[in-house]
Order: structure tokens, then sequence, then C-alpha cells
């Protein structure tokens, strides 16, 4: 037996109950469920009231409620509870039906249960989900994978409640990804950058307060004019908004009076630690969740602080000169910085897909990278202008292996290093920690060198464990017995 329903959603927390409102206003009748099933009362006699949606206080009568072949989604806590939801609804389920997962879950779930799933006769989607609870409600970006039999079925009513770009504002940030955990691990990769992108925005912050002296009037109208040019983006957009709020519990700004601790939910830790798997350099989401961690050893950093100090550049003229000569005035100082922000992004998304690439090969998903950028162009939070350039790259070449070889991309950064180099340099001089502008740069400049100081290493490897090397001159595998050929040391 089935219902007339064409689509059911179960959790009914922030995300689920608007993503159903969503879903609803593009004329599609839902059935809703939720664990604790007063919340499928609260929705009906609240914000569903008079609209088309069918209330349901058992998994049975969910499930019974919805046309064949059902879609059914699960937007609740990742882990467990999926599973759990899971094996509550197969019995009730038929052959073909489709059970989707919303959630921020971990990829490997999600290839877990695809198997599982299809096994029983079903089809099984994990589908990303970005933009938080607006963007469920009025558009996100959603990024599916898992049985690719599922999409034709779920197409139309997902890229109907996507965020919609273009010039028409009629492409939707919402295509197939791939198989298994593609969907999940590219939302990892969003969540990552978007660590990576808070972080760099953090560190322009911090260097234009600190050094250059700006005042919050004056950062909102730095961020509003760096909005509205090659950085335009959400991220951007509400930090200039977050400098223009005063505290309602007292004087001045509410961002100077927030406790400098960073929270995390943990998806840029799985990508950190998912690109130390696949030995890729991920370093900008590594150096920001690093970033966080140092954040929260508040007590510790308030102790160190009264014993370690820094240079003494902030009261030494001749520091303060150095500095001076290599950003110049205050203008050019903040123009630097915009710079070295920019660069370091352009790093940063080019690492994401370099791991997005190490994925899909290790795990067969035929990953499209330029549906990827396309999906984060709207609805999401790392959303930005930029992205279509990173689509356009991918368009030309498929397989390009780095955005930095893209010549966009390569101009861009070319156009920017002279500042970068220079705003890093300042940063050092001065005693201001910024973790991730070094650390893009550092990605660059070892990425363009031809050769790198990896032949020293391997001979300690060789010398202290017999780890062999190669040679640049010769093929073959080689071990030499460093002590019997050193130099005797003297003592
Ligand atoms: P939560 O992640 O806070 O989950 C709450 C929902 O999960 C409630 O409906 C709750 O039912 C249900 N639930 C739990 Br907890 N354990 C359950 C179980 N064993 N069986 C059935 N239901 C269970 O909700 P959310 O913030 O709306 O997020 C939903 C998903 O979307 C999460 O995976 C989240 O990571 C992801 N996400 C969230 C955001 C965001 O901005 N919040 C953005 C993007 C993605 P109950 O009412 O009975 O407790």
């Amino acid at each position: 037996m089935s219902g007339d329903c064409d689509f059911g959603l179960i959790g009914l927390a922030v995300m689920g109950e608007n993503l159903a409102l969503n879903v609803e206003s593009r004329g599609y009748k839902v059935a809703v469920y939720n664990r604790t099933t007063s919340k499928v009362d609260d929705l009906m006699e609240g914000r569903a009231k008079g609209k088309n949606f069918v209330g349901t206080h058992t998994i049975e009568e969910f499930v019974k409620s919805v046309k064949r072949p059902r879609k059914l989604m699960m937007l609740v806590k990742a882990g467990p509870a999926v599973d759990a939801l899971i094996e509550q609804l197969l019995p009730h389920c038929e052959p073909g039906d489709i059970i989707i997962d919303g959630g921020n879950e971990y990829y490997l779930h999600t290839e877990r249960r695809v198997k599982e799933v299809e096994a029983a006769g079903l089809l099984y989607v994990g589908c990303g989900v970005s933009g938080g609870e607006e963007g469920a409600l009025k558009g996100p970006s959603l990024m599916p994978g898992g049985s690719a039999e599922a999409w034709p079925h779920i197409k139309e009513m997902f890229q109907s409640i996507a965020a919609k770009v273009g010039p028409n504002d009629d492409i939707p940030c919402c295509e197939w990804l791939g198989a298994g955990g593609a969907g999940n691990y590219v939302k990892m990769v969003h969540n990552g950058i978007e660590y990576g992108d808070m972080q760099l925005i953090c560190e322009a912050y911090q260097l234009l307060h600190e050094l250059g002296g700006l005042t919050n009037d004056e950062l909102y109208d730095v961020f509003e004019a760096w909005n509205a040019g090659e950085l335009q983006s959400y991220l951007i957009e509400i930090t200039r908004d977050i400098f223009s709020v005063k505290d309602e519990q007292g004087d001045g700004h509410l961002v100077d009076k927030i406790l400098d601790v960073a929270g995390a939910k943990g998806t840029g830790k799985w990508m950190s630690q998912l690109a130390l798997d696949l030995g890729v350099p991920s370093t900008l989401v590594t150096t920001a969740v690093f970033a966080r961690g140092l954040s929260a050893q508040k007590e510790a950093r308030v102790r160190a602080s009264e014993t370690l100090n820094g240079p003494s550049a902030a009261s030494n003229p001749e520091m303060q000169a150095i500095a001076k000569s290599l950003v110049g005035d205050r203008a050019e100082f903040v123009e630097a910085v915009r710079q070295a922000l920019y660069a370091s992004k352009i790093v940063s998304y080019a690492q994401g897909f370099v791991q997005l690439q190490a994925a899909s090969a290790e795990h067969g998903w035929g990953l499209d990278y330029g549906a990827a950028a396309l999906l984060w162009r709207g609805g999401c939070i790392i959303r930005a202008q930029f992205l279509d350039r990173i689509k356009e790259a991918f368009d030309k070449d498929a397989n390009l292996e780095n955005l930095l070889l893209d010549e966009y991309f390569e101009k861009a950064v070319e156009n920017a290093q002279e500042k970068w180099r220079k705003v890093v340099a300042v940063a050092s001089i001065m005693g201001i920690p910024v973790p991730a502008f070094s650390t893009a740069l550092c990605y660059y400049d070892g990425y363009r060198m031809a050769r790198l100081p990896a032949n020293l290493l391997q001979a300690q490897r060789d010398y202290f464990g017999a780890h062999t090397y190669q040679r640049t001159d010769q093929d073959g595998t080689f071990h030499t017995e460093w002590i019997q050929l050193r130099k005797e040391p003297k003592a």
C-alpha cells in the first residue's frame, strides 16, 4: 500500500523542517516524521498549517504515505541514528524505494550503507546539504552521490529546491557527483575549504586591526569594498556585516566582546585526517583546524602571554621602518592584505580539488570537478564569485592537475605574489601569527620547485634505517653504507 505523497522527510530539527517546507513550496506533497512525535504535531499546527503536508506518528505510517518509488530523506544527527532509522525503514519499504541521508555523514558510512541498502533491493543516496537553516528553506547547495539509479528519480525535485545561479538564476546548485560516498566527501571538502576561508579572513582581520590600526567601522568599509571585487563571497559579506553590529548589552561592537575560543564540529578534522591518509598536502584546512585548536587553549595562552616575548618590533623604529618599507602606507597595506588573502584562497581551493581527485581515484567515483565547483557557487557557506572561474578551468580541462596551473589562476597568483610575500614577511617581523597565509605561500613555493631538499631526507632515512633511495642519474634502488664512507668525526 502506498499513499499520495511525493516525498517523505524524517527529522524535524532546523534543517529537516526547513527543507520539508522548501520541497512543499515547489508543488510537492510531503510526508513528515520525527522520533519525538510532538514535533510533527507542532509543525502541522504551525508552519505547515494549510499546506500540502501529511504528519505521521510511526515509521510504518510514514513509509506507507509516500508514492512508489518512495523518496525518503533523513535529516537527523549523523552516525548511529542513521543506521537505526535505516533498520526501521527497511521492513516497510519496497524494491526500488530510495533512502536519502542529508546529514553531515562520514563518507565511509555512506559507502557501507549504499551496499547494505542495495543488497536489500533499494537505492541509497548520501546527499551533502549546505546553506544552514536559511539555505534549507530557500535553496541549499545539494551534493548527492550513491546509487546512480536513484538520480533520475530525484533529479527534478532536488534541482527544483536547490539554490540557483547563473545570469538568469536558472542553473541549480545540485548535480549528481558519483558513486558511494562521493556526495558526502564533496560536502566534507566544502566544509574543510570553509575552515580555510574563515581562518584566512581572521588573519586578514588581525593584520588590519593590530598592524594597520583599522577600527571596526573602517573594517566594515574594507570588507564592503572587497566584496565588490574578486573576493566577493558570502563569508566576506557576513564578515562585513559583523563589523557593523553593536553590543546590545554595553558599549562598542559585539565582535570585540566575543571570547576568542573557536568551536568545531569535526568535518575539517575529517578532511585533514583523510588528506594524511591519501598523502596529499591539504595544508590550509589542517592549519585552520590547528588554529582553532590553539584558540581553544585560551587559559594556557593567557599564561604564556605573561612570559613569552615576541619581537620588539612594535616599539622598535628600525623594525617598523622595515615593515613600512615592505607594505607602504595604510591603503597600500590594506591592498597587500587583500592580495595575500586572494592568493591564499586560490591555493586553498587548489588543495581541496587535489584531495577530491585523489579520493575519486582511490574509490573510482569518477567525480565531476566542474560540477562540484558549480554546486558551491550558490546556496552554501563558501559560495563565491570565483567558483565560476574554477568551473571554467575544469570545463576547459576535466583532468586539470592543479588549479594553480590554469591560466587564470596562474596569473592571479603571479600578480598577487609580491604583496603576499611582503605581508607574510611583515607579519613575521611584527610577531603576528598568519599560519594560513604562510602555509599557502609555502605550498605555492614547494609546488613550483622542481627540486626540493628531499634528497637529503632520503639520505638520512637510508643512513639510519637502510630505507634505500633512488638516483637522479640511474634507474634502480640504492643503499649506501654511509658510516663506512663518511668523513671520520673529529671527537
Ligand atoms: P540535529 O543534527 O540536531 O539532529 C536532530 C534531529 O535528529 C532530530 O529530529 C532528532 O529527533 C533526530 N534524531 C536523533 Br538526535 N537521534 C535519532 C534517532 N536515534 N532516531 C531518529 N531520529 C533521531 O539536526 P540539524 O541541525 O537539523 O541537522 C540535521 C543534519 O543535517 C545533521 O547531520 C547535520 O550535521 C546536518 N547539517 C546541519 C546544518 C545546520 O546548519 N544545522 C547544515 C548542514 C547540514 P528528536 O527530535 O526526537 O530528538
